[in-house]
């Protein structure tokens, strides 16, 4: 029996070998915030809490899995691109978001100014990307009150604020892994829906462009849980 990792969720989301999609998302938002540790434990499976990850310089981290969209099981293949320290070169940061189906804009609770940071990136990638879906992730959700800077008061009125943006916000811990799993399959999920309904092209990468996705209504998401797809 395989010996359980100190940190590993119990149990993962079932792994497919093949897949139907590919889609390109990029993990963008302030240094610190917890985008390489986030890249890790959903394609790894692994947390560092030392952090040293630029030395090791990631970049890239790819993982198959399934998802069911409106009762159809799917294999979603998503290359996530970690911007790895490079987060203060605007223009570096703007080519991996160019051709981004997903983009994942992260902040942290142990910092006040990543959420407003988290708000510009928002709009570069819109500005970048006008098609594709964004998802805003609160990262370090494991951290107890006194070590946060943003409160969960705080965020109720500051997304009551912004809900212009029309951006769906979910609470993370790369530490724990809670939440990391359903986040990208949540991504999975839209991603599918929106290639469904736009007609998808596939272009020489095999890499699906999208065209005017819409969001899903929330009856029309349905994210299988653990051991029930594929
Ligand atoms: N408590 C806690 N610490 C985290 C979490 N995610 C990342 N960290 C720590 O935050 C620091 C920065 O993480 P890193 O992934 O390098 O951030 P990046 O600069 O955005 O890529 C590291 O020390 C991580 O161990 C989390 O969910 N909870
Ligand atoms: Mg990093």
């Amino acid at each position: 029996m395989d010996k359980k990792r100190e940190g590993e969720p119990a149990s993962r989301s079932p792994v497919a070998k093949t897949h139907e999609f590919i889609f390109k998302v990029v993990i963008v938002g302030e240094s610190g915030v917890g985008k390489t540790s986030l890249m890790l434990r959903y394609a790894d499976n692994t947390f560092n809490p030392s952090g040293t990850y630029t030395t090791i310089g990631v970049d890239f981290k790819t993982r198959t899995q399934c998802v069911n969209v409106q009762g159809r099981d799917r294999t979603v293949k998503l290359d996530l691109w970690d911007t790895a320290g490079q987060e203060r070169f605007v223009n570096i940061v703007d080519s991996y978001v160019r051709d981004a189906q997903g983009v994942v804009v992260v902040f942290s609770f142990d910092d006040f100014s990543s959420l407003s940071a988290a708000e510009t990136w928002i709009q570069k990638v819109y500005a970048r990307e006008k098609n594709a879906s964004v998802i805003l992730v609160g990262n370090k959700a494991d951290l107890p009150n006194e070590a946060r800077q943003i409160t969960d008061m705080y965020l109720d009125s500051w997304l009551r604020e912004h809900a212009h943006m029309d951006v769906q916000m979910i609470r993370v811990s790369a530490a724990t892994g809670d939440n990391v799993d359903d986040l990208f399959e949540h991504l999975g999920v839209t991603l599918v829906g929106s290639a469904d309904r736009a007609g998808p092209i596939e272009n020489d990468k095999g890499v699906f462009k999208l065209r005017a996705p819409a969001p899903l209504e929330p009856d029309q998401v349905h994210v299988t849980k653990r051991g029930k797809c594929c």
